[in-house]
């Protein structure tokens, strides 16, 4: 068996004269045109960002290494008893782009578990911060203060790094940064929620499952972890946290600054923090009636929402433009494990009801539940509380985000640095046309 290292050094020779080759013979030929409401309107649509770990596809919805959210659950290697694969396995399907074998699994797992431990200087930052300090600033904290770990930085300031070699470094750091996160976040929930008593990792369990472990979560919080740390690792790398985390590495960042980045980058509302927000949206429909709401009332507290010039969170996608398939991998969890819980049962509602009135707004190009819209259900049934979501979230892009950017220094990717116009020169343009 190659090792994974010895797996990717075949592998990012072939894509190296790939692109080579791309951009010797074709650099000019040109796959788009540029609007005027795509500059103002956030890059909407425009292709310019290049990467093999997953895509998008408007209707059919991500697939990982060309493997559907279906596909990558039937087909990766999964702990004995349990029902959803390793958190590690779908890393070295995103790294390498093959499903592992269950001894190419192994030695990830074997090297996660030789380095999750944690320096002690981060627990001692993490102690020292305020209570009220959100958790994924906490996270972003931790990750910055291990930046001194770097061996990319290090060996950059010893002249040792050449574009060549520049990402056997970056796959040192992926390697020992990535399996700390969910260590720090179960650290930071409980100091935070549990009075800071902490649970000891358990050295028999993976990613996913000593996470849950650490949390203090009972079965099948194990197998959500998992499953949902798969489900958010990535998409397509152009959302705002896999972007930022991209961008920042562009620069020759090492891992961690760009990690840290990312993680800020998640916070947001429209992000990350829509999960949050979807989880209030439902919690205050549900404590204004007492009860499941009838189709008559659920519209109007829609209604109520749009009418107050807010978004209904959850809803609508800037890709998608169909059902999103992560929505329903953990609406199937849901059915499974959830049934009885008056949130998710309002989930199941509004699903039937809140798109036809989204659809209503005909610039609403997704009137569709999002990834978002169920996760703060499930998350708040095991008792996690809201501000604690994106740190959940945040675990998960580090898969997809460490992956990307270890590409993106093996492909020799320049720094990310596009051009900008001004109102006035895009006035003058239209006048002069
Ligand atoms: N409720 C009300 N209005 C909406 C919604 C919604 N759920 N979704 C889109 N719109 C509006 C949007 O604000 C825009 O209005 P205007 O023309 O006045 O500026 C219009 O519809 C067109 O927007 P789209 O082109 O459909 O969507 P866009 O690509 O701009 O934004 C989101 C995508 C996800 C930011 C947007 O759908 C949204 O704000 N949804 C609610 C928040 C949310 O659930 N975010 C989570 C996204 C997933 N994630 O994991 O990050
Ligand atoms: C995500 O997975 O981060 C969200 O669906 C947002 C996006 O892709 O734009």
């Amino acid at each position: 068996m190659l090792g994974i290292k010895e797996k990717l050094k075949e592998k990012v020779e072939i894509q190296r004269e790939e692109v080579t080759k791309l951009l010797k013979n074709y650099g000019d030929v040109k796959i788009g045109d540029i609007t005027i409401a795509q500059v103002i309107g956030g890059m909407r649509g425009l292709k310019v960002l290049v990467t093999d770990i997953s895509y998008l596809d408007p209707f059919e919805g991500i697939r990982y290494r060309g493997y559907t959210v279906d596909e990558v659950l039937e087909k990766l290697p999964k702990p004995k008893g349990a029902e959803m694969p390793y958190d590690e396995a779908q890393f070295y399907l995103l790294m390498t782009g093959d499903i592992p074998t269950e001894e190419e699994v192994r030695e990830v797992i074997d090297i996660f578990k030789e380095k999750r431990k944690v320096p002690n200087y981060v627990y001692r930052v993490l102690d020292s911060m305020p209570r009220e300090a959100r958790p994924d600033v906490m996270l972003a904290v931790a990750v910055g203060t291990m930046q001194q770990e770097s061996v990319f930085a290090k060996a950059y300031a010893e002249n040792k790094i050449t574009k060549q070699n520049a990402w056997e470094y970056m796959f040192e750091d992926v390697l020992n940064l990535l399996p700390k996160i969910p260590m720090i976040a179960a650290y930071i929930y409980r100091l935070k929620y549990k009075n800071n008593e902490q649970i000891p990792q358990n050295p028999d369990l993976d990613f996913g499952g000593n996470f849950a472990y650490m949390m203090g979560i009972d079965k099948p919080y194990d197998d959500f972890s998992r499953l949902y740390f798969i489900l958010l690792s990535d998409h397509e790398s152009g959302n705002v946290s896999a972007h930022t985390t991209h961008l920042v590495a562009s620069a020759w960042a090492d891992a961690y600054y760009s990690l840290a980045a990312g993680i800020n980058g998640l916070s947001g509302p429209l992000h990350g923090g829509a999960t949050q927000e979807a989880l209030k949206w439902f919690q205050e429909l549900l404590k204004k009636l007492n009860k499941i709401p009838t189709k008559q009332e659920l519209e109007q507290f829609c209604w109520d929402t749009l009418n107050a010039g807010q978004v209904i969170p959850g809803y609508g996608h800037a890709v998608l433009r169909n059902k999103d398939p992560r929505f329903e991998t953990q609406l199937k969890f849901g059915e499974q494990y959830l049934a009885n819980d008056n949130l998710f049962k309002l989930v199941i509602v509004a699903y039937k009801i809140v798109p036809n009135i989204l659809k209503h707004y005909t610039s609403i190009k997704n009137p569709w539940p999002n990834v978002d819209n169920i996760s703060g259900t499930i998350h708040s049934h095991y008792g996690i509380p809201e501000d604690f979501f994106s740190v959940l979230f945040d675990i998960s892009i580090a898969i997809g985000s460490l992956s990307n950017i270890l590409w993106d220094r093996a492909l020799e990717y320049p720094i990310g640095r596009p051009r900008s116009v001004t109102i006035d020169q895009l006035s003058k343009f239209v006048t002069n046309k």
